[in-house]
Formats: C-alpha cells, sequence, structure tokens
C-alpha cells in the first residue's frame, strides 16, 4: 500500500481536475481546459485505475460511461416522499390557491414567493452519502422509485461528488430535480429512431422517461441526458440551519456543483408571478428545453414547514401551467402511408390551423390501435397538439359535433400502393405490407440505400428515385448497377451530362465499405451503428448469414431484437439473391470497417495480452477479438512480454504465474470500460 501512494496521489488530483474541468463545461457552460487536454488527463486516471483497481471510486469520472446490461431495477424506497404539484391553469386559479393556503396560515406581513420555470423532463431523487453520489432513483409512484443509479451517473450535469469548499461536510445530503432531453438532442434520436424503422417518441418527456429505465446505461450515456436541480433536503438536520429559503436552498445547490435553471425569480407579490408566467409564454419557445408552466413555491421554510402537505401535494407550492397548443380543426381526409420497412402509418389531413408559430395541416395517428382509441373519422372536430419541436399529434375527437354520416374509419387490409394484403401480427400495434416488390417499400428501400449514411449517391433524390421504380427501370436496390447514361437520358429533366454524373456517382458508391452496405439493406433496427457493430464482428456477407442467431446477440452492443430482425433477413431466399446480385455488382460485401465507432484502433498498440478462465459475459474469442481490434496482440502462455491478464471465473495456474511476475491483471469490466471509452 505505501508503495502507491504517489499514485495515490496523482488519482485524487486527476479526479478533482476532471471532476472542475466538467463542472466547467457542462454546469457553467465556461470550459477550462482544452477537449485534448481533458482527454490526456482521462486516459491518465483510466490507465491508473486499471494499474490499481482499488483505486477506482464510485465518484471517479471514469464511471460515467454505463455498465453493461442491467436485467431488472429494483424498487427503492424514498426516505422522503416525491410530492406532485397541484395544477392551476390561469391566473383565477393561482389566486385561488393563495388564498386557500392564507386561509390556513392567517399572516399579516408580505411574503416572498420564487417562481421556476417548470421542467417538463423526468424527476429524480440522488442521494450524496459523504459527499458522493450513491443513489439515483425515479420518482415512481412517489413514495417508491426505481433504482438506476448507473444510468444517473451518466448525466454529466450531476455531480458525483459534491463541492463542500467553504461549507460544513454534510453526511447525507439528498437532491430532487429535473433529468430531461434538450430539443436538439430529441430531434437527432427521433431522426435516428426514423431511419432504424423505430417507432418515434412522441415528446422528450417521454424520450427522457424512457432513456432512464433503460437497462443498458451504455445506451443512456449517449443520450446527453441533462438535469437541473431545484429541492435540497438534508435530512435529520433541520434544513434551516444551512438554508432558511428556497432562494437559498438553490444557491447552495449550485455551489454543491449542481446545475440550476438560471431563470427562477424572487416575486414579492402574486402580481410579480403573474408577470413572470407572462412574460415566459412566448420567452419559453426560445428555450433549448421544454417547459409546460412556472412552479410558484413560498420562499419560506418555516412558512413551508408550517403549511405542510395533503395526502398528495405541499400546500406552499403550485404549478401554474401553460395551456397545451390545441386548437380545434376538422379531418377532411385521412390517409394511408406505407413507409420503407412496409409499415402501414395513418395521417389525419386537416384543415390548416396555426399552432406553436407554425401551420399544421397533417398529424400522424400512428398506428390502427391509436385510431381505434380515438375513434377519429373524416369529417370529425379534432384538438391538435403541437409542442415546440414536437410532432403533431391528435388529441381527441370532439363527438358532440360529429356530423351525423360519419363511418369507422378502418385500417385497410389491402395495401394503400400495391393492393396487396396486409399483415399484422398478433402483439404487435403496427400493420405492414409484406410484399417484397410493393411500390412504396422499393422506393422508400431505395431512398434509404442511396441517403447519405448509406452508399451516399449524390444526385439521386427521392424525384428520381420515384420516377426510375414508377418507369420499371428499378425494382430493387441490385438494378441501380445496371443503369445505363441512355435509360437515365428518358428520364424527365435529366440531360446527358447530369445522367453520366449519375452513372458515376452509382459506380463510385462501389467502394463503400461493407458496414454502409449493411446499414443501406434497411434491416429493421440495423441503424448505422449497429451495422458497423455487427460488420466489426461479421467481417464477410457470407459470415454473417452463416450466423446463429445467438452468436449475432452475443455481440457487444446487439440485444436480441436486432440480432433476430438480422438473422431472419439473412434467412429469406430473396434477400440471399440481392445479396448475390450485390457481389456480382462488386459491391463491399468483405472488408472491417476502417472507422469504428466505439473503439479506438490504436489503444492496445504493443500491448499483448493472455485471457484466463471464464469471462462474465464474452467468450474468449470475443474478448480475443474485441482486444486485436485495437491492436493489442494476444497470446496463450504467460511470460515476462506479457502486460495484461485478462481474468475470468475460475482462472487457474496463469493467475498465479502473472501475479509473480507483478503482471496488471483485467476484469471483463475493466477491459469494456478501457475500449468503450473516449
Ligand atoms: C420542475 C419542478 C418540479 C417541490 C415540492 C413538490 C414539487 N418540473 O421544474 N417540482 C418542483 O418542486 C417540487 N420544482 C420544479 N421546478
Amino acid at each position: 500500500m505505501i508503495q502507491i501512494q504517489p499514485e495515490v496521489k496523482r488519482t485524487e488530483e486527476l479526479r478533482q481536475l476532471l471532476q472542475q474541468a466538467s463542472y466547467a463545461y457542462y454546469v457553467l457552460d465556461a470550459p477550462i481546459m482544452e477537449d485534448t487536454v481533458y482527454d490526456q488527463l482521462y486516459r491518465e486516471l483510466q490507465q491508473l485505475e486499471i494499474q490499481y483497481p482499488e483505486l477506482v471510486t464510485p465518484d471517479s469520472p471514469t464511471q460515467r460511461v454505463g455498465e453493461r446490461p442491467a436485467t431488472h431495477f429494483t424498487s427503492v424506497r424514498h426516505n422522503i416522499p416525491l410530492y406532485s404539484l397541484e395544477n392551476a391553469f390561469n391566473i383565477h386559479e393561482l389566486q385561488g390557491w393563495d388564498q386557500r393556503w392564507r386561509r390556513q396560515l392567517p399572516i399579516t406581513d408580505s411574503v416572498e414567493y420564487v417562481s421556476e420555470l417548470k421542467i417538463d423532463g423526468s424527476a429524480l431523487a440522488l442521494t450524496y452519502q459523504n459527499g458522493v453520489l450513491v443513489r439515483g432513483a425515479t420518482r415512481g409512484d412517489g413514495v417508491t422509485g426505481e433504482e438506476i443509479t448507473q444510468n444517473v451517473r451518466t448525466i454529466r450535469s450531476i455531480p458525483l461528488r459534491l463541492n463542500f469548499d467553504g461549507l460544513e461536510p454534510i453526511d447525507r445530503v439528498e437532491v430532487r430535480g429535473e433529468a430531461f432531453l434538450p430539443l436538439e438532442v430529441f430531434k437527432q434520436i427521433n431522426e435516428e429512431r426514423q431511419k432504424a424503422g423505430e417507432q418515434l417518441f412522441a415528446n422528450p418527456r417521454n424520450a427522457a422517461a424512457g432513456t432512464l429505465r433503460q437497462l443498458d446505461s451504455r445506451i443512456v450515456a449517449r443520450r446527453r441526458l441533462d438535469f437541473f436541480a431545484y429541492t435540497l433536503h438534508i435530512p435529520g438536520m433541520d434544513d434551516a440551519s444551512i438554508a432558511n429559503t428556497q432562494w437559498e436552498a438553490l444557491e447552495l445547490l449550485q455551489r454543491m456543483g449542481f446545475r440550476v435553471n438560471p431563470n427562477h425569480k424572487l416575486c414579492a407579490s402574486l402580481a410579480e408571478v403573474t408577470e413572470y408566467y407572462k412574460y415566459w409564454d412566448t420567452e419559453r419557445l426560445n428555450l433549448p428545453y421544454m417547459t409546460d408552466g412556472v412552479v410558484v413555491k413560498l420562499n419560506s421554510f418555516k412558512l413551508q414547514e408550517q403549511l405542510g402537505f395533503t395526502q398528495k401535494f405541499p400546500r406552499w407550492a403550485v404549478a401554474l401551467k401553460y395551456p397545451a397548443e390545441e386548437a380545434p380543426t376538422r379531418v377532411e381526409n385521412i390517409a394511408v402511408n406505407v413507409g420503407r420497412t412496409g409499415a402501414l402509418t395513418p395521417l389525419a389531413e386537416m384543415r390548416p390551423v396555426q399552432l406553436a408559430g407554425t401551420t399544421v395541416s397533417r398529424a400522424t395517428l400512428h398506428n390502427s390501435d391509436r385510431i381505434v382509441q380515438l375513434d377519429i373519422r373524416i369529417g370529425d372536430t379534432v384538438i391538435v397538439r403541437k409542442a415546440g419541436e414536437i410532432i403533431p399529434e391528435v388529441v381527441r375527437v370532439i363527438k358532440e359535433l360529429r356530423p351525423a354520416d360519419t363511418e369507422i374509419f378502418l385500417m385497410p387490409t389491402l395495401c394503400p400502393v400495391c393492393s396487396q394484403p396486409v399483415v399484422r401480427e398478433s402483439g404487435e400495434a403496427v400493420t405492414r405490407c409484406v410484399n417484397a416488390s410493393c411500390a412504396a417499400i422499393l422506393k422508400g428501400s431505395i431512398e434509404h440505400w442511396v441517403s447519405r449514411d448509406a452508399l451516399d449517391i449524390k444526385g439521386m433524390g427521392e424525384k428520381l428515385v420515384h420516377q426510375l421504380v414508377d418507369k420499371g427501370l428499378v425494382h430493387s436496390v441490385a438494378d441501380l448497377y445496371d443503369l445505363t447514361e441512355e435509360q437515365l437520358c428518358s428520364l424527365e429533366r435529366m440531360g446527358q451530362k447530369s445522367a453520366q454524373k449519375l452513372v458515376e456517382a452509382i459506380a463510385q458508391s462501389k467502394n463503400q465499405p461493407w458496414s454502409r452496405v449493411l446499414y443501406g439493406l434497411g434491416i429493421r433496427h440495423v441503424g448505422s451503428v449497429n451495422a458497423q457493430l455487427i460488420t466489426e464482428k461479421y467481417p464477410t456477407a457470407e459470415k454473417l448469414e452463416a450466423a446463429k442467431q445467438s452468436d449475432i446477440e452475443g455481440i457487444y452492443g446487439i440485444g436480441a431484437e436486432i440480432a433476430q430482425s438480422v438473422y431472419q433477413w439473412f434467412h429469406i431466399d430473396a434477400n440471399q439473391a440481392l445479396i448475390e446480385r450485390l457481389k456480382t455488382a462488386n459491391l463491399q460485401l468483405a472488408g472491417a470497417e476502417t472507422t469504428t465507432v466505439s473503439y479506438s484502433n490504436q489503444k492496445f498498440a504493443g500491448k499483448t495480452f493472455v485471457i484466463t478462465g471464464t469471462l462474465p459475459t464474452l467468450k474468449r474469442d470475443e474478448a480475443k477479438a474485441l482486444i486485436q481490434k485495437s491492436n493489442g496482440k494476444v497470446t496463450d502462455s504467460i511470460s515476462k512480454k506479457t502486460d495484461y491478464l485478462l481474468v475470468g471465473e475460475d482462472a487457474g495456474s496463469k493467475l498465479e504465474k502473472a501475479q509473480a511476475l507483478g503482471i496488471i491483471q483485467l476484469t471483463e469490466a475493466q477491459l469494456l470500460t478501457m475500449l468503450e471509452d473516449e
């Protein structure tokens, strides 16, 4: 132990530096060091922690990257319940709340209110023991939530260790606040989901809640959740000894290292609260996150304590909501779109209305379940809602205004494009056209194939794709490679020069790597990241075709649903024929990807590994492939040249030999951390 003293000191130093840098970047929005410097220090800390695993602490910045999937979450009882808020929908109701608490506690002095923006996210309860984050939990029903500490650790604006500088250290601190997805990130996630043929999140709140309940915290880490703190509890101690008011508590939270929404305001009267509410009604549309109202709290903790709680709410606070941006309009038609995965999506076409600053004339109805639930019919008057960047949706039908002659809307039993029967599998909400040569599926598949992240064929836009399919020149993506300049010249508005350029661009796409080809095939759930993970393990189409479903599922980062989808795709004759044609056309159906998403290639350059024992999740050859991918060497026996011993359960003599030679031992988790984090 004495021997590693300098390392102990250095790890502490590094942690502090990185923590300060992270705080400056994520909380203050004022970076204090270059990204490259941060990376270097981070790597130094990571190396030290690998050499001395006993020095890893739960508040180390290296613990933010996420862990391998959990199988479930455990329920936890909140020490102090998470109350919800009573709603007020207008100023009149706000005054009603004010009169009610004043009746209970007659005071003549003027009171202060704190007005905060109501962030539309998911509430979290955080517990710190001796300044270190030890537990993060969802709100649940307010009494019992789910323990999601590992996911919470990935949120960069949540401190893993509190800053008690200038404060008396406190044993136990409980902090509540709202986790949310910035609108920009929300948009990006939905774009990715659309590309992968997955169901979209309806709004950022659902996306944040869904993300927090992800069993795989590595996915959470990628989603860039953010957090605003608003409640500070110090159990067992009279809160007043450290803060007397909500205003002071917010200040204190900020000092301790939390991000507190900067737009809170101390108000001396309800008139000032009203002014704040009106100001933010329009201004909130310029914020990079969603808000759905204002939370008004009595500032004094003493008053809060005297008023206490009802069964559900604190009497000293109220949520003054903004009316959701909703408007009535008439449904003129219900159209049914067919996407590239064959999914039929009903769309309400409506008389245009102004909502959240844009004209809305179409709203998705998602699927037939939603249609049944709404009982929406052509001719109905409906309420549509749109908030900020969110996709417009039909909230409800005003049945009282329904004309006499409407008919129940039924999803078509034949595909509206190819007239072949559609299928709805039991347990699925989606109705699909399963005719592989349906023009809508074909058009969508080709648009996907030529898109930027797939084969990236420049100059091949939607209109052109539609013409090619409608004229019968293209029946599959493979046909693109047989197109001639002459054929292209026969299309509308296509000159000789453009045709020539297009043929060149198509030929050029034959150089795109195998991972892009796999992504371009548009297999359900295979987005570009998954395609890269899969092609890293299966560097040729033949190998992937021969793979068992369980082997595909064994790929780090690939779940059962994805594996099943890939496996099934490769076992359909028509798809195998397509692969053959692409092979003949000289596309890249082999060859490892050079740019990897998850793993850097040089990490283990010059390092030699030996593997012993049974690893918790990876098979030996998978661990070996991962090490080799990062340029490490894997040998069978321990020697002085061995740098690392990767140790699993029931390790035998290799472990003893490694110990004798002082070789660094790694667990699978440590190896994955080294590979994951960048
Ligand atoms: C928010 C928010 C939510 C205090 C006691 C019950 C509710 N969504 O932004 N809740 C609270 O306050 C707690 N404040 C907020 N700002």
